[in-house]
């Protein structure tokens, strides 16, 4: 076994790695970015070498750099991780010349699976099924129409090159058929710099079922049964389960040995995963195979309770299997879900920022456990534009299907995270919606679910501007219980301090909800008794708080006499609140700035609507400005957004330089007025 491991990665895989390597003993090196010296996976290692700039350019993806710094380290072998350089031919080829182990599959497996068309032809020689159609290098538009004619439609037009879903043409008849080709054949050239392509039969409700491989260099090949995908939005999977639902033991066996014939007709060694699209019948196609561990492995590992990065070491060290085929068994149902700092409600736009708080429930961490967390940052670190921005990967195994599906309800509910939007309560209904808990499942769930999935944004339950009210009190010295009297030597609605209204002592709040729609409420307290007040209804309220050892309160709140519990985290002027396992996030009104209204606050800031990049900045300070000039330009979602002035003033301050990142609300320019 080797001593020292070098991990070419960042992030929660790195952490998954630098995991298994110590529990085997090994020395691990990290590499970083300069966004990245005080992460989660430099601290995880033994040792950490920088290796550039925060843009995967200048860092993960330098080969050059990454081998120097193995060399430099005395580290016998590199792990790729998933993205970056691991299924990049050149980088394999490269370690191997240095006398260094890549652990992954040969280059010449890397480079025979690459190409779609080529890996097609490979698959239907080892006898691997494909979908029916033509993938050979004739490629004259009459002979295409005349294959896809024959094929049936509707056909699917494919760039040999292409992956991801990119540079694909759905065509529903032959008079269709020209047009279609030749705009297939023009993204294909621009996109992937070949208009090579193939036809398929075009399936409907597809599922995508994967088989993971192993191979050692001796000759020796397994699969660890299948994982089913198909909960995926634009190609990106949601969540993963194993075993398939619906899986029956011989279509597992015949897809398992269609897996390992695809894996051996390319000489493959290591972990990989062949995938396949899977008519509702069960008949199963090869798609591609994807020569790296994936992020969905912990599933597998779930099921047959192995650790795939600990094989993975072993057989880049030239060592055997540890386990034959008749050995290896599937045990217990595993689901994962993909925790994203991003907004459903926007397209799912990332969600850049700062994670002022971040707790999972009870968990083990890169283990085998009924809960299990696989994460790369934590409490305090940002979520950057430069990487993916998953939080984490929240694993649960139970006795069955139902079982975990339960357990992963509870589990994204028990988690708390504040500063930034996540997917957690599109997770939370996706687990609960009645096709995914039927298994009712392929590639077209999210979209054929939209409806029960982003629900319209029903009214707030009373109980969230109340546990928000009552913390906030409960912070400034309140108590909320009638008859009891708070720690505050002198009750502060005894004193004259302008609270009182007609009569009453009444404080009014002003939220904002994630929407910026105004959600108002008053709460006025009487010979003791609080009452809350929220569109024209009046609720007698009662709370009592515990304060959480992580900070903000756990509060309980007995409305109109019904209890609720809940958890708020304030943060400045952003208020969190977990309610039956959603999070609501409420910003005070009147702590927000509001210099992109008509007339602005007298002090004046304008604020980054989006997180996003500064591309230009067109002021100074001291410069005099009218309304409507340009301040700065912004680049979010792959846009410019351009950032006017609300008024006449002048620039107090200009708090970005082009190339810095904001985050969602950050003030940019302060404007004083003239
Ligand atoms: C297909 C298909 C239906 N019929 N091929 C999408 C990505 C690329 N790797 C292959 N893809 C598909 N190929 C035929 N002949 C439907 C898809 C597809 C899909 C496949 C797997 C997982 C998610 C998907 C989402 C949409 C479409």
């Amino acid at each position: 076994m080797f001593e020292t491991l070098l991990i070419a990665n960042r992030g929660e895989i790195a952490c998954r790695v630098a995991a298994t390597a110590r529990r085997m003993g090994l020395r691990t090196v990290a590499v970083y970015s300069d966004a990245d010296a005080h992460s989660r996976h430099v601290a995880a290692c033994d040792m950490a070498v920088h290796i550039g700039g925060a843009e995967p350019r200048a860092s993960y993806l330098r080969a050059d750099a990454i081998i120097a710094a193995a060399k430099q380290t005395g580290a016998q072998a590199i792990h790729p991780g998933y993205g970056f350089l691991s299924e990049n031919e050149a980088f394999a080829q490269a370690c191997a010349d240095a006398g260094i182990a890549f652990v992954g599959p040969p280059a010449s497996a890397i480079a025979a699976m690459g190409s779609k068309s080529a890996a097609k032809a490979l698959m239907e020689k080892a006898g691997v099924p494909l979908v029916p159609g033509y993938h050979g290098d004739e490629q004259d538009p009459d002979f295409l129409r005349r294959q896809a004619d024959a094929i049936g439609y509707p056909v699917l037009i494919k760039a040999s090159a292409g992956g991801g879903g990119k540079g694909m043409r759905i065509v529903e008849s032959s008079v269709e058929f020209d047009a279609a080709l030749a705009s297939c054949k023009r993204e294909a050239a621009s996109s992937f710099g070949s208009d090579q392509v193939l036809i398929e039969r075009y399936l409907l409700k597809p599922r995508h079922i994967e088989i993971q491989v192993f191979a050692d260099s001796h000759g020796n090949y397994v699969h660890l049964f299948e994982r089913d995908c198909s909960v995926q939005r634009r190609h990106q999977k949601v969540i993963e389960e194993a075993p398939a639902p619906g899986m029956t033991e011989e279509r597992r066996r015949a897809m398992g040995e269609a897996a390992v014939a695809a894996a051996r007709a390319v000489g493959y060694v290591g972990a990989g995963t062949v995938e396949f699209i899977a008519e509702p019948d069960g008949r199963f196609y090869f798609m591609e195979m994807n020569t790296r561990l994936q992020v969905e492995h912990p599933v597998t590992e779930m099921i047959t309770g192995l650790d795939l990065v600990e094989w993975q070491l072993r057989v880049a060290a030239g060592g055997r299997l540890p386990a034959a085929q008749h050995e290896l068994e599937l045990s217990g149902h595993a689901i994962e879900a993909r925790i994203y700092a991003e907004n459903p409600e926007k397209g799912f736009l990332p969600s850049i920022g700062t994670l002022d708080v971040l707790e999972f429930p009870d968990h083990a961490e890169f283990a085998l456990a009924d809960v299990r967390v696989d994460g790369g940052v934590r409490t305090g670190d940002t979520i950057t534009p430069h990487y993916d921005p998953m939080i984490a990967k929240l694993i649960v195994r139970g006795g069955d299907r139902n079982e975990a599906r339960a357990r992963m309800l509870r589990a994204l509910g028990d988690i708390r995270v504040a500063g930034l939007q996540t997917n957690i309560a599109f997770l939370r209904r996706l687990m609960a919606d009645q096709a995914f808990a039927a298994a009712d499942l392929d590639t077209g769930l999210i979209e054929r679910r939209h409806d029960a999935l982003f629900p319209p944004n029903g009214t707030l339950p009373d109980a969230v501007p109340a546990l928000a009210a009552a913390a906030i009190l409960q912070s400034q010295g309140y108590a909320g219980t009638a008859g009891r009297r708070s720690q505050t030597p002198s009750d502060p609605w005894d004193v004259a301090d302008g609270w009182r209204v007609s009569g009453h002592h009444a404080r009014i709040f002003n939220f904002l909800d994630a929407e910026g729609q105004p959600e108002d409420i008053e709460l006025r307290r009487d010979g003791g008794q609080w009452t809350l007040l929220r569109n024209g209804e009046s609720l007698a309220l009662e709370w009592a708080a515990e304060a959480r050892d992580t900070g903000g309160e756990r509060l309980r709140v007995r409305l109109d006499g019904r209890d609720h519990a809940g958890d708020v985290l304030l943060a400045g002027e952003t208020i969190t609140v977990y309610l039956d396992g959603v999070s609501h996030i409420l910003r005070l009104h009147d702590a927000v700035a509001h210099a992109q209204d008509e007339g602005g606050s007298p002090g004046g800031s304008l604020t980054a609507p989006m997180p996003g990049k500064i591309i230009s900045v067109a002021v100074r300070a001291g410069d005099t400005v009218k309304s409507g000039d340009t301040l700065l330009v912004m680049e979010a979602m792959k846009m410019e957004h351009t950032i006017v002035s609300p008024r006449d003033g002048v620039v107090e301050e200009v708090f970005y330089q082009p190339g810095d990142q904001v985050a969602d609300g950050a003030q940019l320019i302060a404007i004083a007025e003239a």
